[in-house]
């Protein structure tokens, strides 16, 4: 008999489409043997009709609290993520229950808008990211614009300013910053950093020419969030998750006209490369 699987929970989003959100992290947990669960926080909807603008219906606080009391009622929790998170109560009943609970190994996916969109969540979320949920992180993950948002530094351009961004983060309390530059630098090279409190450590990759990219960030927070449970230090979880989501982004296809989406099990199948 197999041993009993790792647990990881994703706390976030359903995206119909099914490359970002809890599709993404549910697929991702099962890609590397552990057993997904999933609180769902809000229904994202994107409409064909009025070029792929995005919709978001909020779940009560109270229900959100309800399917964590119901997640947490199993076997230990070995480690989770947070994504995409409608608005403080809900933001407050997550915080609430992790400290409760003691849960461990989190992986807070700081989402503030979607591809394509300028704007999605409220800005008083931002705060509550930050002096919520932050603390209480294991590691973080933020883009750009989010790792500007996390430390008040407003748009950040180049390496250095990834570097303050992921300085003034890891001081609201998560242990480990990874600010994802992705393409957006200039250059070549899509660059993330990863931060541990004292050192720097550069993640580089040619830039894929490649716009199937949907989800990626979801998946890239799920991996690691799964490497954590497997008991991999966080810098080999990271490094491990960058690997993972690059191959998702090269096996990745055209959902429709407006999105591509990354292909989870691209790591696995495409890449040839097993888990
Ligand atoms: O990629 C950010 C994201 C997270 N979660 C959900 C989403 C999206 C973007 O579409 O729909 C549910």
């Amino acid at each position: 008999m197999l041993t009993q699987p790792k647990i990881t929970l994703t706390i976030a989003g359903n995206d119909a489409s099914g490359g970002a959100g809890i599709g993404a992290d549910l697929k991702t947990f099962a890609e590397f043997g552990t057993y997904g669960i999933a609180a769902l926080t809000v229904i994202a909807t994107m409409d064909p009709n009025n070029n792929w603008s995005h919709g978001v219906t909020p779940i009560d606080a109270q229900i959100v609290k309800d399917q964590l009391v119901t997640a947490t009622a199993g076997p230990k929790i070995d480690a989770l993520k947070t994504g995409m998170l409608p608005n403080v109560p809900v933001i407050e009943v997550i915080a609430e229950t992790i400290k409760e609970k003691n849960l461990t190994n989190l992986v807070v996916d700081p989402v503030m808008v979607c591809k394509g969109e300028t704007e999605v969540l409220n800005p008083e979320n931002a705060e509550a990211l930050r002096d919520l949920l932050v603390p209480l992180a294991t590691i973080t993950t933020p883009n750009l614009f989010e790792a500007g948002q996390l430390s008040g530094l407003g748009t950040l351009k180049t390496l250095d300013d990834m570097k303050e961004a992921a300085k003034l983060i890891q001081q609201k309390g998560a242990k480990y910053v990874v600010v994802k530059g992705g393409k957006a630098l200039e250059g070549d090279k899509a660059i993330d950093l990863f931060y541990n409190g004292s050192d720097f450590t550069i993640l580089e990759v040619d830039k894929i020419e490649s716009a199937t990219n949907h989800g990626a960030g979801c998946t890239f927070a799920a991996a690691i969030t799964s490497g954590l449970a497997q008991g991999l230090e966080p810098k080999e979880a990271v490094l491990k998750a960058k690997d993972f989501v690059t191959a998702a982004i090269k096996s990745g296809f055209e959902y429709n006209q407006f999105v591509g989406s990354v292909f989870h099990s691209g790591y696995r199948l495409e890449q040839n490369k097993g888990i």
